[in-house]
């Protein structure tokens, strides 16, 4: 099997970026919980983003989502975050909070309807701008509950009318990313569902269009690294928001309900040449932290990631690929096995330690003092939430 020190070089630059909403309350449609410590701004978020980067090196980007973030000035937030160490990454849209969005934003069969839709994509990518950031990333929570309630072909062509116009105000060296998802909030159907839906509307608008993934979209079973594999040998696989579920979108910390499916999923990124320098994909977070310490989840998830990278890399892809071409189904089976069953997590401390990081970055942010002195000095004011 490979050996870390012949893999640990292919683990420098590596990023992800983190969600902004990760940090404020979230929670079930049961329950809401607050929290101590929780930000009550914009610039409180991206405070405790910066403490994911401190301790880990791998969260360079904060991602927002807009109007949960809006403010006047985000040039100035943009010179907030970087003197914390950090930038300001993609930048989500958000119309699944409006009274007018109730039937339908980009499919909406309102023309008002659907260009104040688009207008709020136009806004977010003036935001971009501002902020520097590469992709929009758009998610839809449109679609239908009951049989016969829209015309499902007709919102498919109003959505592909609508989403040329927003990609038609995207920069040269900006992105946009379409993200799916089988159900919630609409149950009978979901106007963009699936990563071929995803496909044939970004693949309709051009080159600067590409699909997201997010794990938690699919339904159980669905064997997720198929479709790492198929977008990015379609040269379509734009980002990812990564997290962890057991029945749906339960939004878990990343790796922590199925680190083999991480592992299988990060195989075929490296496989498919979507990890490196030489990638363009990028790798976001989008979690909620209901119960647990939210900074704390941040780091977990950020290193969950790193140790399933290292151990796909791992992989000793030549005696693999002999297995493969041989016949050898077990023996196959047991190359990729062993890589994922290495236990990397002393290597990677001390991969740390040699690049000044703490080996144990839960241990040092539990040290640091951080989580006790927001909780003592965020007192007032209202904590960012979800609505
Ligand atoms: C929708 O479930 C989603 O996955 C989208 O990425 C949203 O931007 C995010 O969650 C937050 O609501
Ligand atoms: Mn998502």
């Amino acid at each position: 099997m490979t050996t870390f020190s012949a893999i640990s070089a292919q683990l420098e630059g590596q990023a992800i970026e983190v969600p902004s909403w990760a940090y404020g309350n979230s929670g079930t449609r049961f329950k809401v919980f607050g929290s101590a410590g929780t930000p009550r701004t914009v610039e409180e978020k991206i405070a405790d983003a910066a403490q994911v980067n401190r301790f880990t090196g791998l969260a360079p980007l904060v991602s927002l989502h807009i109007p949960w973030d809006q403010v006047d000035d985000f040039a100035a937030l943009r010179r907030y975050a970087e003197d914390l160490g950090i930038g300001l990454g993609t930048i989500n849209s958000n119309t699944f909070q409006d009274d007018d969005y109730k039937l339908g934003a980009l499919t909406h069969t309102d023309s008002r309807i659907r260009q104040k839709a688009i207008d709020h994509h136009l806004r977010c990518i003036d935001v971009m701008d501002q902020t520097g950031s590469r992709d929009l990333k758009i998610w839809l929570a449109e679609g239908t509950n009951y049989p016969g309630q829209g015309d499902m072909r007709g919102r498919q062509d109003r959505l592909a009318d609508s989403l040329a116009t927003i990609y038609a105000a995207i920069g040269d060296e900006q992105r946009l990313v379409l993200e799916y998802k089988f159900f919630e909030p609409s149950f009978y159907h979901t106007d963009v569902p699936d990563w071929g839906t995803s496909y044939v509307q970004v693949a309709a608008l051009g080159d600067k269009a590409l699909v997201c993934l997010d794990t938690g979209h699919h339904a159980p079973g669905t064997n997720i690294e198929f479709i790492v594999a198929q977008l990015l040998r379609l040269g379509k696989l734009g980002s990812f928001d990564f997290n962890s579920r057991f029945y749906a979108d339960d939004d878990l910390i990343v790796g922590a309900a199925d680190p083999f499916q991480l592992f299988r999923i990060m195989f075929e990124v490296i496989r498919g040449g979507g990890y490196g320098p030489d990638s363009e994909v990028a790798f976001m977070l989008d979690q909620c932290h209901n119960i647990e310490k939210k900074i704390p989840g941040q780091i977990r998830s950020v290193l969950n990631v790193q140790e399933m990278t290292a151990r796909a890399l791992l992989v000793d892809t030549a005696a693999l690929t002999k297995a493969q071409e041989d016949g050898d189904v077990l023996g196959a089976n047991a190359i990729f096995m062993d890589a994922f069953y290495t236990d990397v997590r002393a290597d990677l401390a001390g991969w740390r330690e040699e690049r000044g990081l703490p080996g144990d970055p839960m241990a040092a942010f539990a040290a640091s003092g951080y989580q006790e002195q927001i909780e003592a000095d965020r007192v007032g004011g209202t904590q960012a939430s979800w609505n």
